[in-house]
């Protein structure tokens, strides 16, 4: 009887220290923002147009740069479901532990059986449903103008990205602007030249497994899925060197399916476009 009550204590301290650790963990990122000084990084690509991307500027805990034009909105998305999300811990988490507290196991206590409290079930239903129904209808705009077609900017930059095991086949239209004619040039592996001040419109596909394509900086992430052509589109704000990373296990060489991405101004892309094709 002494030892069950024992070890009932004991299960209560250790539930009760692994919460704390939890709540302690969600703050960690937030101070990790503010105190830790940035780190410049140089992605170290060089340049070859003649017009070097600006160094970019990552630190520990916080968001990689935003390049793109769109990204604040989603940012904005982010942070409240992350305020929602993290007070909503904050609570469950905090009655928990006040409850393991508050009902343990004492000598002349007994315990109660309790069959639940329908209004209380009922209103823990409905507000997550009205919080969810809410941030959907509201932010219904936002996700039709990054993801519907007739809603994408006109006078686009169009690319064609074809991922697959291990690589990214990107592939620009010929002289009539069109993919999926005689005169389409060859593709190029891993390595996107795109404009900045101009919307780029992506068709993405696949041709073996599902892959994710992955712009951290221009906030874009979109499935590559066979037999499935995919669009997207995106503007960037300025140039720079970054990288497309491959955001879903597609493999055993999925850790480096990595490709560059060049953001330079219009005439230099086109420029450098001309000159990679010529040597096929
Ligand atoms: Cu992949």
């Amino acid at each position: 009887m002494k030892l069950g009550t024992l070890h009932r204590r004991n299960l209560a301290m250790a539930l009760a220290l692994a919460c704390l650790l939890a709540l302690g963990s969600t703050s960690l990122p937030l101070m990790a923002a503010e105190d830790i000084p940035a780190l410049v990084t140089d992605t170290g690509w060089g340049d070859t147009t003649g017009s070097a991307g600006p160094k970019m500027h990552y630190s520990f805990g916080s968001w990689p740069p935003d390049l793109s034009t769109h990204g604040w909105k989603l940012q904005e998305l982010y942070d409240l479901i992350f305020i929602i999300t993290g007070l909503t811990f904050l609570l469950t988490e905090g009655l928990l532990i006040l409850f393991l507290f508050q009902y343990r196991a004492r000598p002349g206590h007994k315990a109660v059986y309790t069959h639940g409290n329908m209004y209380m079930e009922v209103a823990w239903t409905l507000i997550p449903v009205v919080v969810f129904v809410t941030l959907g209808i509201s932010n219904a705009e936002l996700w039709a103008r990054l993801k519907d077609r007739n809603l994408f900017p006109k006078d686009t930059f169009d690319v064609q990205v074809t991922a697959r095991q291990f690589e990214w086949k990107i592939q620009y239209p010929g002289p009539d602007g069109r993919f999926g004619t005689d005169d389409d040039p060859d593709y190029i592996i891993n390595e996107l030249y795109v404009p900045y001040d101009k919307p780029v419109r992506v068709r993405l596909t696949s041709e073996d497994v599902l892959h994710s394509f992955f712009l951290p900086e221009l906030r874009v992430k979109q499935d590559a899925v066979p037999g499935m052509m995919s669009e997207i589109w995106f503007e960037a704000t300025r140039p720079a060197n970054t990288e497309i990373a491959c955001a879903e296990l597609c493999g055993l060489g999925h850790y480096r399916m990595k490709g560059e991405v060049k953001i330079r101004s219009l005439e230099e892309v086109e420029a450098w476009i001309e000159e990679e094709l010529s040597d096929y």
